[in-house]
């Protein structure tokens, strides 16, 4: 099924607009920018936003954060057209990540389109970020899978988080995770550890091409970071490659190639 049909499929608003900018931008590649400093983060975002559907954002990894920062981020999102996830993988009980999510310095539920979440505490942490996010129209993923060598997230758990995402519907609009999880199309499926140069990092992360990602694994969105990023790199024109492997890698999928 293509992005714009799969984008007319989804209730939850963030789903369905995330997929109409996959299909008009044609690139489903989603930045994972982990640098420290304003100057950089604001740089390399307008430089690669016009290829990208999606900006992933660590916003606590920021040396000089201050709320300006997001004001910039704003326009700049304006500008490119692009969605907000900040990866804050929320770990704990509902009423703590409530908190987390619209609270602190961060106040993550202002700007950020889309979050993550583990399933590990259970069904209350959906539920606990759901009331902060829901009313706001934002949507979560939770992380199914991870890209990390020796990850615990496999077999029942993947299972048992899949089958928490199908009680929770409204809220969550996919996974994290390394391939496709389930045969019908009412999940978004985002994949990290892409690289196309190196197959791991020397921390535990582990790298496969976006043609596996997509065409062989049947994600739809890639996640990609240092691979764009990284020292020395071209990042418009690391972007430009990588937009267009996995936009090459889907239209091979839907039979277009
Ligand atoms: O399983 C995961 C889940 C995530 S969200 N593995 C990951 O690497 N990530 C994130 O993706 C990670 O936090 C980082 O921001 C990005 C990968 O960055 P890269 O530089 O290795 O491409």
């Amino acid at each position: 099924m293509t992005y714009s049909e799969r984008a007319t499929k989804f209730t939850n608003k963030v789903a369905r607009e995330l997929f109409e900018i996959v299909e008009r931008k044609k690139t489903n590649l989603a930045l994972a920018l982990d640098v420290t400093t304003k100057q950089e983060f604001l740089n390399i975002t307008d430089s690669v936003g016009p290829y990208i559907c999606c900006l992933k954002t660590h916003i606590d990894i920021l040396v000089d954060f201050d709320d300006e920062l997001i004001e910039q981020l704003k326009r700049l999102q304006a500008k490119h057209s692009f969605l907000i996830f900040e990866d804050r993988k929320f770990a704990d009980i509902g009423n703590t990540v409530k908190h987390q999510y619209s609270q602190g310095i961060y106040k993550i539920s202002e700007w950020a389109d889309i979050i993550d979440a583990h399933s590990l505490p259970g069904d209350g942490i959906v539920s606990g970020l759901k009331e902060v996010g829901l009313p706001l129209g934002r949507g979560l993923l939770l992380l199914a899978e991870m890209s990390s060598k020796g990850s615990l997230a496999t077999g029942s758990y993947t299972d048992a988080t899949v089958e928490m995402a199908q009680r929770h519907k409204d809220f969550v609009i996919g996974f994290i995770a390394g391939r496709k999880l389930l045969m019908n199309d009412d999940f978004v499926t985002m994949t990290p550890g892409v690289g196309l140069d190196v197959t791991k990092d020397g921390l535990g992360q582990q790298y496969r091409t976006p043609r596996d990602v997509i065409l062989e694994s049947g994600s739809d969105i890639i996640i990609v970071g240092r691979g764009i990023y990284g020292s020395g790199k071209d990042v418009i024109a690391e972007a430009r490659r990588y937009r267009d492997v996995g936009w090459n890698a889907y239209e091979e999928r839907i039979g277009k190639k």
